[in-house]
């Protein structure tokens, strides 16, 4: 698909599905192509420019589609080949585009080139992989045990970030990446918009595979000293953009843990032929205690204004873009993490959260169930969870170190990644809309409440105001080239910036608390005319005053001419 402008996706903003959560429409309870197809004309109204897919590709589903057997293949439970290219067609013909998932750090060890390469050390597909006769290293895997497993046929140990069935490709081999961008070709040839590329700032490991620190009372070492941002990542980046993506008029965003704003400088940066963006994991740490994620603590403001400054003026400073998001298939849910899901407040604190994200400059991320104000399903029970991580997290608490089970399952109720791979919430009927058979995971129990039904037929509800945020980033342009300055950076309730244009001010007002509070404009924010854009109260002031009383989680945006 082509289009005239070749930064489109700084206008744009990115829906995210989950396919195998999002709409079964043969009844087998789980997700698929021809669900989402069903729901095209939904995200229309709702506003989305762009659609990612999690992967959609064969795959044992060890880890959900990121532990890929085959990259040419659609996963049978998904659909078909067929029904991919109809959900492609008519997506690009209502204006939708589609950007799927590069998982290529690492293949499923169902895949033919894993398999060949545990053949013999003399086979070609061998060095695909990373080996060592011994384990060199404390590396342990995100999902339990040592990040090393042994392959007797070939007497020696392959290297995995995360589960033993997801084994780590060897990027220091030119086969290895011209076969890599071929099956990227195939995708692209195929018609779609750009990619979401797993953990990308992992593929370059350091020769040495150094020990990593033992952090977050985990049993082994991290693994991410010796792999992120390695020493040949940005050679490689260049080469996919000069292989590859310069080709086709698409956009990219890279997944980058444990990369800092100044790291992402060179990742984003305008002129490095990178990518167009990638997501940082700060403001997603800020909740972490000693055990790392599965923690009680709340994100303590300052912090999140600073972190989220932090990355909004760096990536500002080099040209690049910054992606937006408060939440996707890894992550709790936004409203009960950062917001409030009681009844009183879930809806007010979602918009809340809304106003504050997509009035900052980058692409805004809509994880799906997002613009409904979904939250958490608080799971009271180890088998409710399916993922990987939180049945690996349940041992490891339950057993090494020493919870107790119910301590364990108040912590995965809070932050275990289910929580966003709860079915999507249509209706209040049976697995709330999603399914008419079995939901491979239950629905979180709330949908009676929550649903997308009740949410359209509102036009108070999150869904009409996602849908009215969205159009704003469309239709002014101080949404996507304002200026960002944080403003009272210690207050501890209020998020309050400014995003400057010549021709406007933008004021972004945000209480992130559940009492009112009276916040205090700086006699540096001059103003001659003020009227309100968007805000979260029916009763709200017409015009911005000096000193702005805020009721609990009110968001406020006024612009200034
Ligand atoms: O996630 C990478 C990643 O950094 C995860 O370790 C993430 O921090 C963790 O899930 C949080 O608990 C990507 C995918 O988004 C994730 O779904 C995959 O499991 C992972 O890569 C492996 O492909």
């Amino acid at each position: 698909m082509t289009t005239s402008n070749p930064e489109w996706w700084k206008s744009a903003i990115v829906y995210q599905v989950y396919p195998k959560s999002f709409c079964d429409s043969n009844g087998d309870g789980v997700g698929d192509l021809n669900g989402i197809r069903s729901k095209l004309d939904y995200l229309v109204e709702l506003g989305a420019d762009v659609i990612w897919l999690n992967p959609i590709f064969a795959s044992p589903q060890v880890d959900n589609g990121y532990d890929i057997s085959d990259y040419r293949a659609i996963e049978p439970t998904l659909g078909t080949m067929a029904d991919f290219d109809a959900l492609l067609r008519e997506a690009h013909a209502k204006g939708l585009k589609i950007i799927l998932d590069l998982v290529v750090n690492h293949t499923s060890d169902q895949h033919r080139w894993f398999q060949e390469a545990c053949r013999s050390r003399k086979n070609p597909y061998h060095d695909y992989y990373i080996w060592r006769d011994k384990i060199p290293n404390n590396w342990g895997s995100s999902f339990g045990g040592p990040a090393w497993t042994y392959v007797e046929s070939v007497g020696q140990y392959y290297l995995h970030c995360f589960a033993p069935e997801q084994c780590d490709l060897n990027w220091d081999n030119p086969e290895v990446r011209a076969a890599v961008y071929d099956e990227m070709r195939f995708w692209l040839d195929r018609g779609i918009d750009g990619f979401r590329m797993d953990v990308i700032t992992l593929i370059s490991k350091d020769p040495a595979l150094p020990d990593g620190p033992v952090i977050q009372n985990k049993a082994y070492g991290s693994y991410y000293a010796g792999c992120a941002t390695g020493p040949h990542v940005h050679e490689y980046l260049q080469e996919m953009e000069h292989e590859v993506l310069s080709r086709y008029d698409v956009m990219t965003v890279g997944e980058a843990p444990h990369t800092s704003a100044d790291q992402a400088q060179l990742y984003v940066g305008a002129d490095r032929g990178e990518l167009d963006m990638v997501f940082h994991f700060d403001h997603m740490h800020l909740d972490y205690d000693e055990n790392g994620k599965y923690a009680k603590t709340r994100v303590y403001l300052p912090d999140l204004k600073r972190v989220m400054s932090v990355w909004q003026e760096k990536i500002a400073a080099c040209g690049g873009w910054n992606s937006l998001y408060w939440s996707n298939h890894d992550q709790a849910r936004a409203v009960s993490r950062f917001g409030n899901e009681s009844p009183e407040w879930r809806e007010k604190s979602a918009k809340m959260l809304g106003v504050c994200l997509h009035l900052m400059q980058g692409t805004p991320y809509v994880y799906e169930g997002e613009e409904i104000g979904m939250v958490n399903a608080h799971f009271s029970s180890i088998d409710q969870y399916r993922d990987v991580e939180a049945l690996d997290t349940f041992r490891d608490f339950t057993g090494r170190k020493g919870f107790s089970e119910a301590d364990t399952l108040e912590l995965l109720a809070l932050k275990s990644r289910d929580n966003a791979r709860t079915p999507m919430q249509w209706t209040s009927g049976h697995a709330a809309g999603f399914t008419t058979g079995e939901p491979w995971i239950q629905a979180s129990g709330n949908e009676g409440e929550v649903n997308v039904e009740a949410a359209m037929a509102n036009p108070d509800s999150v869904w009409h105001f996602y849908q009215r945020l969205i159009a704003l980033r469309h239709n002014r342009a101080s949404v996507t080239d304002g200026h960002y300055e944080l403003l009272a950076p210690d207050d501890e309730k209020v998020y309050a910036y400014l995003r400057r244009t010549e021709d406007e001010t933008l004021v972004v007002l945000c209480n992130f608390s559940d009492e009112e509070v009276s916040f205090e404009l700086s006699a540096e924010v001059v103003w001659d005319a003020s009227g309100l854009v968007i805000s979260n109260e029916p009763d709200a002031a017409a015009e911005l005053s000096r000193t702005v009383a805020l009721a609990p989680y009110a968001a406020h945006v006024y612009a200034i001419r």
